[in-house]
């Protein structure tokens, strides 16, 4: 039976009405705001959504940095029954303009930095679109929360798929309880004198969790940084509120450990998390000796909301994602679709538990492969270790984790198919020093023609989000192909970089 529970409200005004009013929520470039502070901002930001005409269970589409505005506006949509969709700021305008659409929002918010993008990427079917610096007209008269109840849609987070066609991943006001009560409490451990600071943005499952389910959940506070971070900067940031909590990527990870901060730089940090792709063994190490950080490394996914395999405080395994998170279940299957119960033996994980979303918005082919009965099918490879602990060994199909954010090889192909130069194009993901992917492509040139692989990397560069783009191009006379025609990518994948 469904139940009366309104996700915004349980963050916001429950949190004041519990006696955390005074209590510090958001720490934001230009101040801060305590919870009864935010409650009331929440409260105002929907009056001005409601004004505008947006009404339960709408898509209002959220491109901006992490700031105040971003946060009361994700939080202010989900109070009033509205769905919040928090989008990459990395994308071009033709990337955002296919979320445009397939989320039929017909309001869309912006910060200033994207205007360009954003004005460029809506078109005559978005009635409303406000900037940050328009946020004025967007604050009224408070407006209540409606009564959701807790199987209502409160967010939608897109995620590319292996032909880089994105799935809107629907999440209902329940699933946002579910994880901060299962990870949130019971790994993380999170209480209120906890200060998180996430290099994860919000637009990303692992950031919003990061920075406003897990904090808001228990009266804790949050650091919001639009900015990029570099080690530097988030050393500082550390410092000056206090940061315990650190929630980063390997690709950030690594470059901490290779910085030249002094070795006390992240003191006060009770706890490092990692997630996005395996955090390597060797930095996990490094960090906990040079800084005094342990690490907390899990693998989560966008359909599950957050984190659903984690390494437990005081009992990490090094180089591996950990064991199940209460109130998750996994299962290792062959391809047959028997269970394997023992070790050792590779298999595809499929998991459940009850923050996996109710699908993905209007693709049921998809969702019937992924999504079956209690289980849904991730797609990666794992093993399970004698201790118990399970390893990632890597994606059943070919879709890259670049930076902890999925690259879908297919999209980056055809992008380069359109220089006219590049006559056939594959890319793969090739291990790094530490064993992290990076997307590299493989290009036969047209008959005559020459590719130049700065000029190519630029090109891509100009029609993708940046993240996208190969980190080396490599010019081939031919690629790898079986009796059938079908390239061989884990030929490429092997073959050494020169
Ligand atoms: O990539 C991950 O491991 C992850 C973790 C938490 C939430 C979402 C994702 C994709």
């Amino acid at each position: 039976m469904a139940e009366l529970f309104n996700a915004a409200e349980y963050l916001t005004e429950r949190r004041v009405a519990e006696g955390d009013g005074a209590r510090t929520a958001v720490h934001h470039p230009r101040g801060t705001l305590t919870y009864a502070e935010l409650s009331a901002e929440v409260a105002r930001v929907a009056g001005g959504l409601a004004r505008l005409g947006v009404r339960p269970e709408e898509r209002v589409l959220l491109c901006m940095a992490d700031d105040v505005e971003l946060f009361t506006a994700i939080l202010a949509t989900m109070r009033l029954g509205a769905v919040a969709v928090p989008c990459s700021t990395m994308l071009t305008a033709t990337e955002l303009s296919v979320l445009v659409s397939d989320s039929r929002a017909r309001v869309v918010l912006g910060s200033d930095q994207f205007a360009d993008t954003v004005r460029a990427a809506v078109g005559p079917e978005v009635e409303h679109v406000v900037m940050t610096s328009e946020w004025e007209t967007l604050r009224a008269d408070p407006a209540p929360a409606y009564p959701t109840w807790d199987e209502s849609p409160a967010l939608w987070l897109y995620t590319s798929g292996t032909t880089g066609k994105p799935k809107g991943a629907m999440h209902r006001h329940a699933d946002i309880r579910y994880v901060c009560e299962t990870y949130g409490r019971q790994v993380l451990g999170i209480g209120p004198e906890d200060v998180c600071l996430s290099v994860a943005k919000l637009f990303f499952a692992y950031g919003i969790g990061n920075s406003m389910f897990f904090p808001l959940s228990v009266g804790a506070s949050v650091v919001l940084e639009p900015a990029r971070p570099a080690p530097d900067l988030l050393a500082s940031r550390v410092r000056r509120y206090g940061v315990s909590l650190l929630f980063a990527v390997p690709s950030f990870w690594g470059p901490l450990l290779a910085s030249d901060l002094p070795d006390d730089a992240l003191a006060g940090v009770r706890r490092g998390v990692s997630a996005g792709e395996t955090l390597p063994a060797r930095m996990f190490t490094g960090i906990r000796d040079r800084f005094g950080v342990e690490i907390l490394d899990g693998i989560g996914s966008t359909e599950a909301l957050h984190i659903f395999i984690s390494n437990r405080p005081g009992a990490v395994v090094p180089g591996s994602s950990g064991f199940p998170v209460p109130g998750y279940e996994v299962e290792l299957r062959r391809p047959d679709g028997t269970v394997i119960t023992g070790t050792e033996e590779p298999g595809m994980l499929w998991i459940s538990g009850d923050s996996v979303c109710t699908g993905y918005w209007c693709r049921t082919a998809v969702n019937r492969q992924v999504f079956q009965g209690e289980w849904m099918r991730t797609g990666d490879q794992y093993v399970r270790n004698p201790d118990g602990s399970l390893t990632c060994l890597g994606r059943a199909d070919d879709v890259l984790k670049v930076g902890g954010i999925w690259v879908a090889p297919a999209e980056v192909e055809s992008r380069i198919l359109e220089h006219p130069a590049v006559a056939e194009a594959v890319v793969v993901g090739v291990a790094d020093t530490d064993g992290l992917d990076k997307p590299v492509a493989y290009v036969v040139p047209r008959d005559g023609a020459v590719v130049d692989p700065d000029e190519l990397v630029a090109f891509c560069r100009a029609g993708l989000a940046s993240f996208k783009r190969p980190r080396a191009v490599v010019v081939v006379a031919e690629l790898p192909k079986t009796a059938t025609g079908k390239v061989q990518r884990y030929r490429l994948r092997e073959r050494p970089l020169t």
